[in-house]
């Protein structure tokens, strides 16, 4: 049979499995051309059980040796490129059998950086979601949950350190120079959760003592040179547990939990039992090589990791369809968790701005377009795809609205029942929601609209006030357009958080639970026209339609007493001048000013609240996009900003410093925001003044945030002394890796300047530079990706030569890493919301890539889809 189409998963098609596993041993010699690795496999009867069915273990791009089962060899089994189907098995299947599989697998040559790979001369594996089947044959999926226990053997002068998931039973000298560790993990997983490290590595370590009293040991091991950058993840990894321990009441498991940083990485990290695998770039961290934001990512990427532990490991997902079930949950996790560590409430509104930044900019994009898919899919080709902004960050607004609508303490008993039910269990979303419903008697049925429908919801806000009355009339219509494979929306139910602002102030926020198309609610005793915040702190993932008057937009800027929605006004008017190509007139200048000297806000939300909306964000409240009209007009908004308010920059550049040794908390971090944000307004105000004093700040930065800062400054601002502190930026930092990263990755995020050379020529030079590698995905992403997924205007020329960059780059990576292309082939997801000529010559390209025969499952879904809809 031909089978063209490409194969599709359906979340409906799900069957429990036929057999289950019960222990599982391995034994790995780690060799990079040749890794022999021997399975012994306590099988039993599956759920789905029948007696005569066949065994049917997956693997991937492995050398089959050989068979047993109950110690004898075996031969009654069948061999496919994906599958080793056993049959015959004694006693029709029905009792218990061991089945011993020997096999080889080659990691020197993966560069997919799935299964078992090298990286800097070390062995690490990554098997989330489905990398388990290319070490070993297996029931690769995540209902499968076995105890495991582990030998790895290696030789001593390579690998010194051998490290699996559980507890270390004993260490073996061994002929010939090898040797020997066995480790037990005494907690059943899923194979996805299984991970192995091997090489010439060191650590720090602490002890700690867990609310039971238990003393549990913590590393972070790291090859030797960076053991010093060490120091930031090991104080975040200890607030994490105490931080569950106190908002969760869940406590550490395991006698030892170990983190490993390596630099050949397709994400951010891996939540592997006992045994989390990290991205250097969010480990390493000291003042002189990492900025603030390194130092808040690493915090919560460590954070989501070690409370995956709970969320995605002691209760697992069923089937992959599931996976928001504990990305989305964990996600809501580690941003509760950041806010709780900023320590005041508008430390926690600048956290919860800056979530929802991200997700409009990157989220509601992907909503939109050929991609669009229910926080919980119902159909996927490769699932390595959906590891989406959607399944976490709107996974989490979704797991945020059970806590707005239950309340913190609802929220608690819901998260209790949950882990009474489901510990040690492999489950569902619907089983989340319904420990949630049970726990709280709540009927949370309509609910699970927000699990099946894709697409970003639309509320449209009519308000009428009679003087005459005194009544307040606010009317909500809610409506989702149709998305692919979803032409009819049910109605939602959202939390919206609202108050009225009033002179008097008299009235208290409410929560209104919006679950019809259209409802109105009425508001006595209201003195005079009131002014209407809703939405607060963003309670419900949507887009507002609400033509809300300038005055009343102000008004909100200006007063508004949640901090969220203050700084959304700000952002409403800004977006409405901007698309409407106007510049910030004196009444818009005035409220900047005044929120600028308003001693009693932050500097971290003045930051933010200066900053303009992101591009891909305006294109999407666009029919027709021409990226060039909104670039031009956004940055002629900000240069009026900048030139009318000069005196405010000048002395808030003075007053923003923070003297003395460099300190990574939170309020200096705000005030250096402040202070660099207000460095490149001056540099686009008054560039002959101001390139000295960016190049001084350049010079004498002891930290990396404000050395980067003011780098970033000139480059942006394309002036003549970038070019030398470029020079000096690379030799300095030569032996730091995650440091050229940021060297590259600023380069190719310059947006156009006149009178330069486009962005593109710079990135074809930087792609040629002896420092630049196919084959590492930090790298990759600091110069292909910022440039095709993060620097719009330039990527966007109306010639298509971005396009030709991106489809020669696509096709260029995907033999090497499917992953990493995939996530660049996703560049040109929304095409169809182009004008001309962007829009065909984005098509050419796309049919380009779509040509070629040997495209991987991974690319050849996003480029399917891309021409589906
Ligand atoms: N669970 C992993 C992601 C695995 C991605 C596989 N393609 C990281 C995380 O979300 O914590
Ligand atoms: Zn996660």
């Amino acid at each position: 049979m031909k089978t063209d189409l490409p194969q599709s998963f359906r979340r409906l098609e799900y069957r429990p499995p036929v057999y289950t596993f019960d222990q599982v041993e391995l034994d790995i010699a780690l060799d990079p051309a040749r890794t022999i690795v021997k399975s012994r496999i306590e099988v039993l009867p599956g759920k789905s059980f029948e007696p005569g069915s066949p065994l049917i273990l997956v693997g991937h791009e492995l050398e089959f040796v050989s068979l047993r089962i109950n110690g004898e060899a075996y031969r009654h089994f069948k061999l496919t490129p994906e599958t080793l189907t056993i049959h015959s098995l004694p006693k029709e299947g029905k009792e218990k059998f061991v089945v011993e599989i020997i096999c080889v697998c080659v990691p020197e040559r993966n560069t997919s950086l799935m299964g078992l790979y090298v990286s800097n001369g070390n062995f690490f594996t990554q098997c989330e979601a489905e990398g388990f089947r290319k070490i070993t044959y297996f029931l690769d999926r995540p209902d499968v949950m076995a105890r495991y226990r582990v030998i790895l053997r290696a030789r001593e002068v390579e690998c010194p350190v051998l490290l699996s998931n559980g507890n270390l039973l004993n260490t073996e000298r061994l002929p010939n120079g090898w040797h020997s560790a066995t480790w037990e993990d005494p907690f059943p997983k899923p194979s996805y959760l299984f991970a192995l490290v091997a090489g010439k590595l060191e650590c720090i370590e602490e002890t700690i003592t867990t609310s039971s009293g238990a003393k549990k040991l913590l590393q972070i091991w790291v090859e030797p040179h960076d053991l010093k950058k060490t120091r930031h993840a090991m104080d975040s990894l200890i607030a994490s547990i105490h931080w569950d321990e106190r908002r969760f009441g869940l406590e550490l498991d395991l006698e030892r939990l170990m983190i490993v940083a390596v630099s050949d990485f397709n994400m951010g990290a891996m939540e592997n039992k006992g045994l989390n695998i990290f991205n250097t770039k969010f480990v390493l961290a000291q003042p002189e090589t990492a900025t603030d934001a390194d130092f808040a990512n690493i915090e919560s990427v460590v954070a989501h990791e070690y409370f995956h532990n709970w969320t995605g490991n002691r209760v697992t997902c069923q089937d992959w369809f599931q996976l928001s079930l504990k990305e989305g949950l964990t996600v809501f996790r580690d941003q509760e968790f950041s806010a709780d560590q900023m320590g005041s409430e508008s430390g926690r509104a600048v956290k919860r701005i800056e979530d929802v930044r991200l997700l409009r900019q990157l989220q509601f994009p992907e909503d939109a377009g050929p991609m669009a898919h229910p926080i919980r899919p119902d159909e996927y080709q490769e699932i390595n795809n959906f590891y989406t902004v959607t399944v976490y960050e709107k996974g989490s607004e979704v797991v945020r609205m059970y806590q707005t609508l239950l309340g913190k303490e609802g929220f608690r008993k819901g998260m209790d029942l949950y882990f009474k039910r489901h510990d040690g269990q492999a489950v569902t979303c619907d089983d989340f929601l319904m420990a949630m419903a049970d726990a709280n008697s709540k009927d949370l049925t309509q609910f699970t609209n927000w699990y099946s429908q894709a697409g970003t919801p639309r509320v449209k806000v009519q308000e009428h006030y009679d003087p005459t009355t005194k009544q307040y009339q606010l009317t909500l219509t809610q409506s989702c357009a149709p998305r692919p494979g979803q032409p009819e929306k049910k109605p939602f139910h959202f939390p919206l958080k609202m108050r009225l602002l009033t002179r008097a102030n008299d009235q208290q926020e409410q929560l209104l639970e919006l679950t019809q198309a259209s409802q109105t609610w009425t508001f006595d005793n209201i003195a005079e026209r009131p002014v209407l915040s809703i939405n607060r702190n963003f309670s419900a993932p949507i887009q507002l339609d609400f033509e809300q008057s300038e005055a009343d937009l102000l008004t909100l800027f200006s007063n508004d007493d949640d901090a969220f929605n203050r700084w959304e006004a700000g952002q409403k008017f800004a977006m409405q001048m901007i698309l409407n190509g106007r510049l910030p007139d004196a009444q818009l200048i005035q409220a900047y000013r005044n929120l600028l000297l308003d001693p009693a806000l932050d500097p971290a939300f003045k930051a933010l609240a200066l900053m303009l909306p992101a591009e891909s964000y305006l294109y999407e409240q666009c029919k027709s996009v021409d990226p060039q009209k909104i670039f031009t007009a956004r940055r002629a908004f900000r240069r009026e900003l900048a030139n009318q308010l000069q005196l405010e920059w000048t002395a808030l550049y003075q007053q923003m410093q923070t003297p003395g040794p460099f300190k990574a908390n939170g309020v200096d971090a705000g005030k250096r925001a402040l202070k660099n944000l207000v460095l490149s307004m001056l540099l686009e105000a008054s560039p002959a003044v101001w390139t000295p004093m960016a190049t001084h700040q350049y010079e004498i930065a002891d930290n990396m945030t404000d050395r980067y800062a003011a780098l970033s400054a000139l480059v942006v601002h394309g002036s003549r002394a970038a070019q030398d502190c470029l020079i000096d930026f690379y030799n300095r930092f030569a032996n730091d890796a995650l440091v050229i990263d940021k060297w590259f990755g600023l380069q190719s995020s310059r947006p156009p300047v006149d009178g330069l050379e486009s962005t593109l020529l710079e990135v074809k030079k930087l792609r040629e530079h002896a420092a630049f590698k196919l084959n590492n995905p930090n790298r990759v992403h600091s110069v292909i990706h910022a440039f095709c997924l993060n620097n719009p205007a330039s990527f966007h020329q109306s010639d298509g030569g971005g396009y030709e960059f991106w489809a020669d780059s696509v096709l260029a990576l995907d033999p090497i890493n499917p992953q990493v292309a995939a996530r660049l082939a996703r560049a040109l997801d929304r095409w169809r919301l182009f004008a001309q000529p962007y829009q065909d010559c984005m098509k050419a390209a796309l049919e380009r890539v779509s040509a070629c025969q040997t495209l991987s499952p991974d690319v050849r879904e996003v480029i399917g889809k891309a021409f589906g809809s």
